[in-house]
């Protein structure tokens, strides 16, 4: 994980055709995440997890809620939100799934990801009741993420608009350990060039399903960057 530098994330609630999802999968990315805010619902993930199992590429699940956890995913991303204004986000949905999930869970296959919501108009933001963090607030959540939490993942989730790669920079030079996540509005390569100048992994997601011929290209203009 520590050598990914591209991930697709694919919304169960949404419809993608096999031939579709046969380009994502053998595109060269480094990785599948399955994940999304609204009606995630176990059904949804088992047709993605059977469909995409039919090829190599390692597999995701972002776990969104209880009721969609399933096994036979290569590794499970638990996402903790930084910037959520209820301590539920940050600890109590995580605090039921362990109670639920405690004897069958594989540390080895689980990251923890300490998220920052920084579109206001992302369905997760309102759903995770977030506060809009200004700069300082986000340098800070990260330096949390690394020295506080020890968490593999600090995630600048812009999902649905392109992000400040000024920002994105200002955090990767705060980060030594944890690996930067940045996802959210890449739809061509040369946005996709420009926030992996910065982050370690960039996640493409929506622009599947709207401009897939682009988004696959995202793939190859990462792929020789350091
Ligand atoms: C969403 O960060 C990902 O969780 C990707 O965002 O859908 O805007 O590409 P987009």
């Amino acid at each position: 994980m520590n050598e990914w530098k591209h991930i697709f994330k694919l919304d169960p609630a949404k419809e993608i055709s096999d031939e579709a999802l046969d380009a994502v999968c053998e595109s060269g990315t480094d990785a599948v995440i399955v994940g999304g805010t609204d009606d995630v619902t176990l059904d949804g993930v088992l047709d993605l997890l059977s469909r995409i199992r039919r090829h190599t590429v390692p597999c995701i699940l972002e776990i969104s809620n209880v009721e969609s956890v399933t096994p036979g995913f290569d590794y499970y991303f638990i996402p903790m939100v930084m910037n959520s204004q209820d301590k539920k986000w940050m600890m109590d949905v995580q605090h039921e799934a362990i109670k639920t999930f405690k004897p069958m869970m594989n540390w080895e296959e689980i990251m923890m990801e300490g998220y920052c919501i920084l579109n206001e108009d992302a369905k997760a933001f309102t759903h995770t009741n977030c506060l809009m963090p200004d700069e300082d607030d986000v340098l800070t959540y990260a330096y949390m993420a690394e020295r506080m939490f020890r968490l593999p993942i600090f995630y600048m989730e812009y999902s649905g608009t392109y992000g400040d790669p000024g920002l994105v920079e200002r955090v990767s030079n705060e980060l030594d350990e944890t690996l930067l996540v940045y996802g959210g509005g890449i739809i061509t390569p040369e946005q996709a060039q420009e926030m992996k100048t910065y982050a370690d992994i960039v996640v493409v997601g929506n622009s599947l399903y709207t401009n897939l011929k682009q988004a696959l290209k995202t793939v190859k203009a990462v792929q020789g960057m350091s």
